[in-house]
């Protein structure tokens, strides 16, 4: 007796193995593939590969938690467009027919990458989710589109960029949710979307363009407005050359590091997490670190070797600082863009060591240099100089972007009537301490479609509608896309996709957002993420958070950024 329910159980066992070895062969893929037609697209049928992985284990990571046992067929495939001589490799891993939760997941990249390999693939696995990435047609998935974006100086790779702005990713669901379908036979199938930085951007280019193609979306820190994004990557140096002062790496981490402790009770919560960077904004000023003595040990870095430095922080220092949380003014005086929050290492204001002279020079941040001289100028080289460019310069630089990349990069769009009127639900997130990509940005972002889906209405009678759909959590502390390290304390949500799942699936409406503590002493700490536009507060000691509304606060979120004398922020 005992032995045979032992032996059924082994049975059952090696008929679900035996199920993913009989389905997950090159011909019952392509038999899957066979019905779906694209409009412009061919499927090559001969370039599938089917392999079946067994008991495949998955690693804790900031976005996703761990999980093993997993099976799933690994398939790659290739399709081409019509007329032109392409190729598109698209790679899918299918959940075990007993894994699988009728879920299609499509990932994204970062940098100017359009997919972020097995990492993002294993995100979705783990919640029985088909789960599909792109190459985008680059010519491999490790080829980012910096490499393909001009066929010659003064030839811009239109195919690449358009793939890139929001094509491919959307084939790829197409494809990808088709196939699904077919090869577990499934009518309903729900739909996700789940990326950070540029695939944060690649996200909004779904929901903005094909929201009747996603139930739901987990987008970071989103790399959109990019005209603006990449330029303002140039301008804590641009501060630096105006103001005639080269801080060294040191000096200006003192000074963040004032910041950070003088900023963190302010919230209420002595955790050394600066919760509330608004009101760092608006009750304390850098120049507290003048006549402070800073020393850092030699290290080697970025932009290479940094000695030893120690020195008194000085004047010039604090108003370097100063101009760059105040974000970019032209010469009159008006704002042109936002800027990182107090608290937000200051990574794009690096300067660089000159052995030769012993001092530090400021450089062009490599993120913005490669952008205007790729995508602007359409030469071929990543590097440029400061001299001589201007505030105005930058102004100029983010005019001609916003119009050359309207259609591609800029993915600001705040119109999202598909995506609503389909049910779809979206979490957008920004870690309140990115040093990459503002948080504000998001911030203007999703007020741009409040302002747009709810125009009669008043701020909270529209965010009470808005919240139903489209919720924005700025994480406390968070650096870009993951925990930082200066705030070690600081909650970051690993459970993004569940719960966006649990919203779509069961109705769940994330009032707060499910945030751990994911390095540090306090490690695996709960602490829940207040939803914009409320704010994180404690009162007394052990206190849990309170989500609250204050309106100085919120007030500091919108500049008048009167600079550019059109609906530039949002496209029109
Ligand atoms: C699955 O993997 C785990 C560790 O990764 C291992 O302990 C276990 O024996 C494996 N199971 C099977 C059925 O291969
Ligand atoms: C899946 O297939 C790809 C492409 O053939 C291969 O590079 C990768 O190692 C496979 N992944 C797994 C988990 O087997
Ligand atoms: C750009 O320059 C690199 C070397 O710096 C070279 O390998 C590449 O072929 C060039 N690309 C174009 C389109 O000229
Ligand atoms: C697919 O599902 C439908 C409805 O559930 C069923 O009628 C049909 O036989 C199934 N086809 C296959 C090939 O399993
Ligand atoms: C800043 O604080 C970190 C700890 O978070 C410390 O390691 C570093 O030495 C400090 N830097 C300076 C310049 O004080
Ligand atoms: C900080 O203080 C300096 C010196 O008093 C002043 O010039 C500057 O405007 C202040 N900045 C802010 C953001 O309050
Ligand atoms: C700064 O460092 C110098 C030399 O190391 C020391 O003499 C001085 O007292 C220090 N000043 C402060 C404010 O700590
Ligand atoms: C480094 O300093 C030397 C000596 O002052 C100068 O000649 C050289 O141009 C500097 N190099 C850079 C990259 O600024
Ligand atoms: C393309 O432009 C880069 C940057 O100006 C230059 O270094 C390179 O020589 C140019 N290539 C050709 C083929 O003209
Ligand atoms: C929004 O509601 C809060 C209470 O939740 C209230 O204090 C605030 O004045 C309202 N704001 C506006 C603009 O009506
Ligand atoms: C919140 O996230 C943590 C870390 O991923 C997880 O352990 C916990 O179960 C989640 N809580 C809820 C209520 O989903
Ligand atoms: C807060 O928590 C600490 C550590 O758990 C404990 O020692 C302290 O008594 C608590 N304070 C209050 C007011 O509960
Ligand atoms: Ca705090």
């Amino acid at each position: 007796m005992r032995f045979l329910f032992l032996s059924m159980i082994i049975a059952a066992a090696a008929a679900s193995a035996l199920s993913l070895s009989n389905v997950c062969t090159d011909s019952n893929v392509q038999s899957s593939l066979a019905p779906i037609t694209i409009n412009g697209i061919t499927i090559d049928s001969n370039s599938v590969v089917a392999t079946p992985v067994y008991n495949y284990t998955v690693s804790d990571s900031d976005n996703y938690p761990g999980a093993s046992g997993l099976s799933f067929c690994n398939v790659t495939l290739s399709y081409s467009h019509n007329g032109i001589s392409d190729n598109v490799l698209l790679w899918y891993w299918l959940p075990a027919q007993s894994q699988f939760e009728n879920r299609f997941l499509a990932t994204g990249g970062g940098g100017y990458n359009i997919n972020s390999g097995s990492s993002g693939l294993a995100g979705g696995i783990i919640y029985g989710a088909v789960t599909g990435l792109t190459d985008g047609g680059f010519g491999g998935f490790d080829v980012s589109l910096e490499e393909v974006i001009l066929k010659a100086n003064g030839t811009l790779n239109y195919e690449a960029l358009f793939a890139f702005g929001y094509k491919a990713i959307h084939e790829m669901t197409e494809i990808g949710t088709a196939l699904t379908k077919n090869y577990y036979n499934t009518s309903k199938t729900y739909t996700y979307y789940q990326g950070c930085s540029e695939g944060g951007r690649e996200g909004w280019s779904q929901v903005q363009r094909h929201g009747d193609q996603y139930d739901g979306a987990v987008i970071g820190a989103p790399a959109f407005r990019q005209a603006f994004q990449q330029v303002n990557h140039l301008f804590s140096g641009v501060v630096e050359a105006t103001l005639d002062y080269a801080p060294s790496p040191c000096e200006l981490e003192k000074i963040n590091n004032d910041t950070i402790a003088a900023c963190d009770s302010l919230d209420g919560k002595v955790d050394g997490v600066v919760s509330r960077t608004d009101l760092c904004k608006l009750h304390y000023n850098v120049t507290a670190s003048v006549g402070k003595n800073y020393s850092c040990a030699a290290s080697t870095g970025f932009g290479g070797s940094t000695p030893a430095a120690s020195g008194i922080v000085t004047a010039e220092a604090a108003a370097v600082a100063n101009a760059i949380l105040a974000g970019l003014h032209d010469s009159k005086g008006r704002q042109v863009y936002v800027s990182y929050q107090s608290s937000a290492d200051f990574e794009d204001a690096q300067t660089t060591y000159n052995t030769t002279s012993g001092q530090y020079y400021a450089t062009a941040s490599g993120l913005g240099a490669a952008y205007i001289q790729q995508f602007l100028y359409e030469l071929n080289a990543t590097t440029m100089s400061i001299d001589g460019i201007t505030y105005d310069t930058l102004r100029g630089w983010m005019l001609e972007g916003m119009q050359k990349f309207a259609d591609t990069l800029q993915t600001v769009w705040p119109d999202l009537e598909t995506f609503h009127a389909h049910g779809g639900k979206v979490l957008h997130y920004h870690g309140e301490s990115d040093p990459s990509i503002p948080t504000s940005s998001s911030v203007i972002y999703q007020d741009a479609v409040r302002r747009t889906m709810y125009p009669g209405l008043g701020f909270n009678e529209s965010f009470a509608q808005l919240d139903d759909w489209y919720r924005l959590f700025l994480i406390p502390g968070a650096a870009h896309c993951a925990p930082n390290a200066e705030q070690p304390n600081g909650p970051f949500p690993q459970q993004t996709l569940k719960t966006v799942i649990d919203w779509v699936e069961k109705g769940v409406n994330p009032k707060v957002l499910n945030g751990t503590v994911l390095q540090g002493e306090e490690y695996g700490r709960h602490e829940d993420i207040c939803s914009f536009p409320l704010r994180p507060s404690w009162h007394g000691e052990n206190s849990t958070v309170q989500c609250v509304y204050d309106q100085v606060s919120l007030d500091t979120w919108f500049p008048d950024l009167n600079s550019i004398p059109l609906p530039v922020y949002a496209d029109p």
